[in-house]
């Protein structure tokens, strides 16, 4: 078909890109039905997946825990080195493992559909979005700049992790188990923020035990939020907001508890999904979820193609940037939330810490994963090495190391961290943490703020109204015009850079210098944690040979040479060896109506098998 608009040639670049965006379909490109309902259907197949695992408790099969809250709040609040290693395992083999295969099937038929639209493959489509030729090597630069602040970060938590487990499970001069660092990924570090804390006689800033003090509750948190996007001459949310968005994860059925913001595009229709947990992480979480719904409400004046981000990293910046100022003890003392407020060189090097944990120990999982994704897409990463090249990045650029071997032929840890089966790009976020910083540098000048970067809370300055007015200009432009004009508006400046975030972690740089004299930065690559076989939940096999980890017993698949893991007598007879029970546990059931009508009998497919299980 002739196209109707010559677009190609208009003269009126806003009209061209309009037209250039309107044509491109993304996936909806795949033209033969079939494979597009195949490719939805993979989507939703991993979504549900990933939102309904499970780990089942080694000597207690019923009782479960859920990734939210149960799994998380363990990976949070634990310092038991072998209960955090049955969170961190029993979450990869509920969820990664059981994603690998659709997500290759997947990949296929991505690009397929990304190809009919003219694209090489997935990652190259997703890097367009940001248009910018050099992309990669501008990352590349940035990463560069910043790795050796994440290299001093992670030799003083690991110091202070051998001070914690021991320097045999720890080692000095090696990467860190992966299960220790208080998250499910190791994304970020601010729930060990007590097992690291610099000065650990000065107050605290961590202020969850106030607002639970206080009786904080999560309408509370999303109201505090919402002050202060007020406060900067920010649109509030409006009314049905506040009456349709989901605030705690409700308990009479299964929803994504990953937290997430939406427009509808009618009416002021903008809700938040969010299974919000009262502590000082989700009140961030809280501002992040609200930066998106800010950008929402501002650039809703715009033909429908342009109501986005300038590029994906400025929506997810929007947030953290209100968030930068919030989290400054100046701003949690003159909202009641950190009772003393003390001016003294120490205690600003336990906040930067605090800040350090989130902001900089995540910049090397941010850039990583779309590192791996992209060489997915593109071919240059197959199936068979989906695991090995994961571990491979995440040794490389976190310093980190599975507590337990990886079995390449089962395990897809890629597959246990949320944006994976949900199909998200993740490399906006590593752009959003470093933008966010050049941002909140533009916004305290603008406030008229003069002092150090860490200490500003743009709504303290006098002339925050200016700050508040040019950010409002920049979010009402949304994706009019390529990002860097609307960088400039805020900014003054059309580049991403390191520097801003190298300055607001200065002090913390100083002094983190000074603790790693006698360390060796960097972990060689070779060292991996010793592990209790039996301890841990494995088993050995009759023959009597290596370790077996408990999600291999029975799930059809020869592990031991002597297939004692897959004995008959020892997979239908469950006779107290608990390990047996983990790859037995009901989330493995196949289908959930089955489950209702023989609640004591579990099903489970593999590849090769249907077995059952009398629990
Ligand atoms: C993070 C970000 C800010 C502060 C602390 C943080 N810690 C870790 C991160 C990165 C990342 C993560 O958890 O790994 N954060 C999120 O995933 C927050 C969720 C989201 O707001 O980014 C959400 C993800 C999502 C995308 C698509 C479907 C479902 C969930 N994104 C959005 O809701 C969204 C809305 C509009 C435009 C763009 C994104
Ligand atoms: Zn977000």
């Amino acid at each position: 078909m002739p196209p109707e608009y010559d677009w190609e040639n208009f003269s009126n670049v806003t009209v061209k890109r309009l037209f250039s965006m309107i044509t491109t379909l993304g996936t909806a490109a795949l033209e033969d039905e079939e494979k597009l309902e195949q490719l939805n259907n993979l989507l939703s197949e991993m979504e549900e997946i990933y939102s309904t695992g499970q780990a089942c408790e080694y000597d207690d099969p019923k009782t479960c825990l859920d990734l939210n809250p149960g799994l998380e709040d363990c990976m949070a609040d634990s310092t038991d080195y072998n209960r955090l290693l049955f969170c961190w395992e029993g979450w990869r083999d509920a969820a990664g493992r059981r994603l690998g295969d659709l997500y290759s099937q997947f990949v296929e038929l991505s690009n397929e559909a990304v190809r009919a639209d003219g694209w090489n493959d997935t990652g190259e489509y997703w890097r367009s979005w940001y248009e910018t030729a050099d992309l990669q090597q501008q990352l590349e630069t940035i990463y560069q700049d910043l790795q050796p602040l994440y290299q001093n970060l992670h030799a003083y938590v690991r110091r202070k992790l051998i001070n914690t487990y021991g320097a045999e499970m720890v080692n000095a001069e090696g990467p860190i188990p992966a299960h220790l660092l208080g998250n499910m990924w190791a994304q970020t570090w601010g729930n060990i923020y007590k097992l690291v804390i610099p000065f650990p006689n000065k107050p605290s800033i961590d202020v969850t035990d106030e607002m639970v003090r206080q009786g904080y509750d999560a309408r509370r948190m999303f109201n505090l939020s919402d002050e202060f996007f007020r406060e900067m001459g920010q649109i509030p949310m409006p009314g049905s907001f506040w009456d349709r968005t989901m605030f705690v994860r409700p308990d009479d059925r299964e929803v994504v508890c990953h937290a997430s913001a939406w427009d509808f595009y009618l009416d002021n229709d903008v809700r938040i999904k969010m299974c919000t947990k009262v502590n000082q992480e989700d009140l961030v979480t809280v501002h992040h979820e609200m930066g998106h719904i800010e950008y929402f409400l501002q650039y809703a004046h715009q033909p429908l193609p342009f109501r986005e981000g300038a590029n994906p990293g400025f929506h997810e910046a929007v947030g953290d940037l209100l968030a930068l100022s919030v989290s400054t003890p100046a701003h949690l003392n003159k909202v009641g939330l950190l009772p003393e407020l003390v001016d003294d060189p120490e205690v600003d090097i336990n906040f930067l810490m605090q800040m350090a944990l989130e902001k900089i120990a995540f910049l090397p999982f941010g850039y990583l994963i779309d590192q791996w994704r992209w060489r997915v897409f593109d071919g240059s990463t197959t199936k068979d090495k989906y695991n090995e090249e994961w571990w491979k990045l995440r040794t490389q650029y976190q310093g980190i190391v599975p507590p337990v071997p990886r079995n390449p032929d089962k395990d897809f840890d890629a597959g246990s961290k949320y944006h994976v089966p949900a199909n998200t790009p993740y490399i906006r976020y590593f752009v959003s943490f470093v933008i966010q910083f050049q941002f909140h540098e533009a916004m305290c000048s603008l406030s008229g703020y003069t002092g150090d970067l860490h200490k500003c809370d743009a709504s303290a300055g006098a002339m925050k109204d200016v700050a508040g007015s040019r950010l409002a200009e920049m979010l009402r432009m949304g994706k009019s015009q390529p990002w860097p004009e609307a960088f400039e508006v805020l900014t003054g400046d059309r580049e991403m850079s390191a520097a801003a975030i190298l300055q607001y972690f200065a002090p913390l740089i100083d002094w983190l210098e000074k603790q790693n004299e006698n360390e060796t930065l960097g972990w060689n690559n070779g060292w991996t944690p010793p592990y209790d076989c039996e301890g841990t939940g494995g088993f050995t096999c009759l023959e009597g040979s290596r370790c077996v980890r408990p999600a291999d017993k029975c799930d059809g698949i020869q592990d031991c040479d002597d297939n004692s893991d897959e004995d008959p007598i020892l997979c239908e007879t469950p006779n107290g060896r608990s390990s047996i029970y983990r790859a037995f546990s009901c989330d493995m059931i196949y289908s959930g109506n089955n489950m209702e009508a023989y609640p004591d009998i579990c099903f489970f497919f593999t590849s090769k098998h249907l077995l059952t299980i009398k629990l």
